[in-house]
């Protein structure tokens, strides 16, 4: 059978939800040739002037990667002249980025981490660039802050790419998860997995497990069932696995199943967590419940959450349906006996 490439994919779309009009259609095939484009940095590696520090610090106070600095600019760059677009936000950038005064605007909004996880871009792990797409407020020409602050629900489409041993395209616009693979001599993705399910049940988790100690009540408790094994409360034994790209965790659970969390802690309590809600939270918040599983902040849906800040954090569990219930349950009794 011809395979399907994603422009053909987001025709039929439009065909047959009328979700996707041209300008939203523009959008994602803009943001997957920019994906194409940060692909290609990032598998120049040490072949090109992409690896190590960039020297400057973003406003999340984290020191940037090149290849943070040049993802963003691809990014920016490819959304800039299509007349798709309001205006930009990224983790890189404090403010939001308006679409230049020389090129019309569109209706929308695309918030993005340009290369989450490029912690691991020096030591040659799987990275990707997370995507979400919001409506411009009616009658706004110069989008501000405020008007990014939207809840998760609001998205009108969402993604993810992830740079592993195949570059792949992870999209939804509301009807389902779509998975495209990037053939990379004609540059083009195409459709590999159609309407993705994760497993409801999972005995696979994942944490960055040397946080324990600043852990709250709760979370001690529910991984310390999970380390319990079939000795324990869930009778059977549970794996773990940590790659530390955000992306890289998502899409083995979408693929496999599993319980990826990022809770608050001690250490980050005063910030509200470690993820960022609007480019990271919410877009794969987003894609998990399209594929049917679930995404809390161990306490409240993730979607429902009414952002405050553009760049505000928050606590995340998502994957498998039933293993992010129990998870959730877990807090969610604590509240209720007032314990912390
Ligand atoms: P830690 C990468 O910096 C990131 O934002 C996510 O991609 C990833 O899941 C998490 O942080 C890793 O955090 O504390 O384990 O380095």
């Amino acid at each position: 059978m011809k395979p399907v490439s994603l422009t053909q994919f987001l025709i039929e779309e439009q065909r047959r939800h009328h979700v996707i009009n041209a300008d939203l259609r523009l959008l994602i095939e803009v943001v997957a040739r920019a994906c194409k484009r940060i692909a290609i940095a990032v598998g120049r590696g040490a072949l090109g002037d992409v690896l190590g520090e960039a020297g400057t610090g973003n406003v999340q106070g984290e020191a940037q990667k090149k290849l943070d600095v040049i993802s963003n600019e691809i990014l920016l760059e490819a959304n800039a002249w299509g007349g798709h677009l309001a205006a930009c936000a990224s983790e890189e950038m404090a403010d939001p980025y308006p679409v230049p005064d020389a090129y019309p605007r569109g209706n929308y909004l695309l918030l993005f981490d340009p290369l989450d996880g490029s912690g691991n871009i020096d030591v040659n792990i799987s990275v990707g660039t997370i995507f979400s797409v919001l409506r411009c407020p009616e009658g706004v020409a110069h989008p501000a802050e405020k008007d990014f602050l939207q809840p998760g629900t609001a998205q009108v489409a969402a993604g993810y790419c992830v740079y592993g041993p195949s570059t792949l395209l992870i999209l939804t616009t509301g009807h389902g998860v779509n998975v495209f693979t990037l053939d990379r001599e004609p540059g083009s993705f195409l459709l590999t997995m159609r309407d993705v399910r994760i497993p409801e049940d999972t005995s696979e988790f994942a944490i960055n497990m040397s946080n324990q100690r600043h852990w709250e009540a709760p979370m001690q408790r529910y991984i310390a069932d999970l380390l319990a094994g079939k000795q324990g409360p869930r009778g059977r034994d549970f794996n773990m696995r940590w790659v530390a790209s955000m992306v890289a965790d998502v899409h083995r659970i979408l693929t496999r199943g599993g319980i990826f969390i990022y809770p608050v802690d001690a250490k980050t309590r005063e910030k509200g967590g470690k993820l960022r809600l609007m480019y990271e939270a919410n877009p794969m918040a987003f894609i998990v419940e399209q594929a049917g599983g679930a995404a809390t902040t161990g306490h409240t849906r993730i979607l429902d959450v009414l952002p405050q800040k553009l760049h505000q954090r928050v606590p995340v569990f998502l994957g498998s349906k039933n293993e992010v219930e129990l998870a959730t349950r877990y807090h969610r009794v604590a509240d209720q006996a007032g314990l912390d």
